[in-house]
């Protein structure tokens, strides 16, 4: 028995006003779909099957070095975050499953936990452990790294925690760990950049022997920050050098915004499909460096290649080609629910639009190199305007046609900002 935050009346209501409108849409669009031979109830169907988790620690406003802006009605722990994700879910219906952190999301019953996901609708998704920053009464701090430290009793340290987050995704009914590590150097020479990766290798190799069968290691690269001279795993090189010398079910994570500007992400997609090592995705989207901006807010483009790249993937599959997507975002300016579902928008239509791409009609653009073909090919997707596919999805689910006007509408935020107590300013910068 599900138990959702917004009121299905008011949903219904909303929907009801929009439905007429939206079924012209469709139906417009389903008609310039079937002269290209695509029949716009299925690519509707590949939606409805499509899904995307959300960071559970995506849903507080974030903040910068410099500071937090907190907003009435954040939510503090895990049981509130649980909520927004479930507002996410019921207006949007393309993300089910959240990706907890730890210790952020620490709780004495993670079974207990669990059950109050499945009773907002919810389940979980990759647990993320967190060895780039020190808790409070932690032994050994992780100032000089964490699973590639200089000293034993930090290493051993991490690995205890990484084989913890395990333990507790076994629990909340999870199958994937990922992990990022903060290790690096601000100073040539501080510390051997060939070391550092044997030592890493050394503990995530204890990391990888306590997964369970059933579950995936994804390791994700990131090229700087907190690190600026040097990171261990700072690209997809290192990560699958890792992932190759860890073991089958060790995988790489690619966040879109880890990257140096300007590098071309779909091929590094395409890479690692070949090498059987595509695991997962934290999605974003960035200008600079490693921004965390919502989803295809700055360059649509690029996630859309990045999605033509997991289709051909998708026709093409190799190692049990099943990604974990997962949303990494960071909002200091918006409403996070808000720019949630924005994002897990985008990144459906992303999905959506990759699949009208007439494959047959590429493929053969390429080999015969009509260059021009092949481009507009893809181009012709692109920019098609796949709105009322994904709102007949959401509507079809239960899910709100309009979801922002259905989220203002049900003032669900306002509403938080009596019951919740407000976020201690300080506290909870990521
Ligand atoms: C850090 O830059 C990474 O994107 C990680 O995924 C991190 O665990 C997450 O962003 C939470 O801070
Ligand atoms: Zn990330
Ligand atoms: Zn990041
Ligand atoms: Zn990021």
């Amino acid at each position: 028995m599900t138990n959702l935050p917004i009121s299905g009346d008011l949903v219904a209501q909303h929907n009801a006003a929009r439905g007429e409108a939206l079924q012209d849409d469709y139906d417009s669009l389903g008609r310039k779909l079937e002269r290209s031979g695509i029949a716009i109830d299925a690519i509707k169907d590949r939606v409805k099957e499509w899904s995307v988790a959300v960071p559970s620690w995506g849903t507080g406003r974030g903040g910068t070095r410099f500071a937090k802006f907190a907003m009435g009605g954040e939510p503090t722990n895990i049981h509130e975050k649980l909520e927004d994700c479930a507002v996410i879910q019921q207006l949007g219906r393309s993300t089910p499953r959240v990706s907890p952190h730890f210790p952020w999301d620490k709780v004495d019953d993670y079974a207990g936990l669990a059950e109050e996901a499945a009773g907002l609708g919810l389940s979980f998704d990759a647990v993320n452990s967190n060895t780039f920053q020190d808790q409070p009464g932690q032994a050994h701090s992780y100032e000089t790294g964490s699973l590639s430290s200089t000293s034993q009793a930090t290493r051993q340290q991490a690995i205890e925690h990484n084989v913890e987050c395990i333990e507790i995704g076994r629990k909340l009914g999870s199958r994937a760990l990922t992990v990022w590590v903060g290790d690096g150097t601000n100073f040539p020479g501080q510390q051997d950049l060939g070391r550092s990766l044997d030592r890493y290798l050394e503990s995530a190799a204890q990391v990888y022997s306590a997964l369970p069968d059933d579950w995936t290691m994804l390791l994700e690269h990131k090229m700087f920050e907190p690190a600026f001279y040097s990171s261990v795993i700072s690209d997809w090189g290192s990560s699958l050098i890792a992932a190759q010398e860890l073991g089958e079910r060790c995988r790489c994570l690619i966040d879109l915004g880890h990257h140096a500007p300007n590098v071309n992400i779909e091929q590094i997609v395409a890479r690692l499909h070949h090498a059987g090592k595509l695991g997962g995705f934290h999605f974003n989207d960035s200008k600079y460096g490693d921004d965390d901006l919502d989803s295809g807010s700055i360059d649509p483009h690029q996630l859309f290649l990045v999605f033509n790249e997991l289709v051909e993937a998708e026709n093409n599959p190799r190692a049990g080609f099943d990604p974990a997507y997962m949303i990494d975002q960071s909002h200091n300016v918006t409403d996070p629910i808000e720019s949630m579902l924005s994002s897990a928008e985008a990144i459906a239509g992303c999905y959506a639009r990759a699949s009208l791409v007439d494959r047959a009609a590429l493929h053969e653009a390429q080999e015969s190199n009509d260059v021009m073909l092949a481009f507009r090919t893809l181009r012709k997707a692109y920019e098609t305007d796949v709105g009322p596919i994904l709102a007949k999805a959401r509507q079809e689910q239960g899910g709100a046609i309009d979801w922002l006007g259905a989220y203002r509408e049900s003032r669900y935020r306002d509403r938080k900002a009596q019951e919740r107590k407000p976020v201690e300013l300080g506290a909870g910068i990521v």
